[in-house]
């Protein structure tokens, strides 16, 4: 299915033979976690390339795609080029190669064949999820629900942020996670402030914000979650400034939809956080698309022109960080509809802990 789509896409736009050798493009179109190379000719079956390590597994794993097993000895770049001498492919498309490897297999092509990067044609196909994809995302989410659930358990003045963090994991874990997506960030404090924390030995006190942002890993899906709490009971400025990201988390949400560009939304966060003279504590982008990576296409910021479409799974986290004093985020991953949003994480809301 996710190779007869990579074809159409290769037919499109004039690709003789795709080369992926992104190990969660590989993934995506063979459902093997491993493989060195992968080489889908327009009509021929596709071949995967794979060292020793990986043989067997592969082997057994993988029906419709002829194995191949690379041994160190070997130059792949010689091995593709014959192939696709061989197929008599006169355009290569490819993913990645890193700048060695693309003018070594150049050379090799010669002029026989032309080698293209079309990292866009692939990602077209891995940010629209098929249903397969959607409930292995939201068994994700729900594994990551469970995460926080433990981090919140843990969560009271004494304890550390690591010990938090890695209550959360154990959970994630325990439930059947293959194991975080991400780091688990637990900031408090001042530490909160910072958008790209992490879980450091500061020990949580009374009154503190705390930023928990986690995500599960499932069957090779993320998840990604975000919520702030306050450890006792929280001051009216806490209160407002919470009050005043999660209006600009709903407004961001109801903008959602298919056909929308991901800049507007993004805009919807950033104009409601300017109504409370906080847009200049809001220093990154609205969210990102998640799927196998973390972090993937499409990028919901200022400048992004990218126009949503039903299928993609983003993250909406609007959030501010006051340098010194602390930060709030929420964040959750949602799934885009033709007419509006649908919440993958569906944990609660508040500043307190219950
Ligand atoms: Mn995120």
């Amino acid at each position: 299915m996710r190779l007869r789509r990579l074809r159409d896409s290769m037919q499109k736009n004039g690709i003789d033979a795709a080369l992926i050798t992104r190990e969660p493009n590989i993934l995506y179109f063979t459902g093997f976690r491993g493989g060195t190379y992968l080489l889908v000719p327009l009509d021929e079956e596709p071949t995967l390339y794979v060292y020793g390590v990986d043989y067997e597994a592969a082997r057994e794993e993988l029906s419709s795609i002829d194995i191949k097993l690379l041994r160190y000895e070997d130059d792949p770049n010689k091995i593709i080029s014959e192939k696709v001498a061989e197929l008599g492919c006169r355009s290569v498309g490819f993913d990645f190669l890193d700048a060695k490897t693309y003018e070594k297999l150049g050379k090799l092509l010669g002029t026989a064949a032309e080698l293209r990067e079309v990292d866009e044609v692939v990602w077209s196909l891995r940010t629209v999820k098929d249903e397969e994809e959607l409930k292995l995302m939201a068994e994700a989410a729900h594994l990551t629900e469970l995460g926080l659930e433990a981090a919140l358990e843990a969560l009271r003045p004494g304890v550390r942020e690591y010990e938090v963090a890695a209550e959360a994991e154990y959970a994630m874990r325990r439930n059947g996670a293959e194991g975080p997506a991400f780091e688990t960030i637990v900031a408090s404090g001042p530490r909160s402030a910072y958008p790209h924390g992490w879980s450091s030995d500061r020990t949580i006190r009374e009154g503190d914000l705390v930023i928990i942002d986690l995500g599960a890993k499932h069957a090779g899906y993320c998840s990604d979650l975000t919520r702030t709490y306050v450890v006792g009971k929280p001051t009216e400025k806490q209160l407002r400034l919470y009050e005043a990201v999660r209006e600009a988390q709903e407004k961001a949400l109801k903008a959602v939809r298919a056909g929308v560009e991901a800049g507007e939304v993004d805009a919807e966060a950033r104009k409601t956080l300017e109504t409370h003279g906080l847009a200049k504590y809001f220093v990154h982008g609205l969210g990102h698309g998640v799927g196998l990576e973390i972090h993937e296409p499409p990028r919901l910021n200022q400048a992004s022109k990218a126009k949503l479409k039903a299928g993609n799974v983003i993250t909406i986290e609007p959030g501010v960080y006051i340098p010194g004093y602390g930060g709030i985020r929420i964040e959750d991953t949602v799934l885009v509809m033709e007419e509006g949003a649908e919440r993958l994480t569906k944990a609660g809301y508040g500043l307190s802990v219950a």
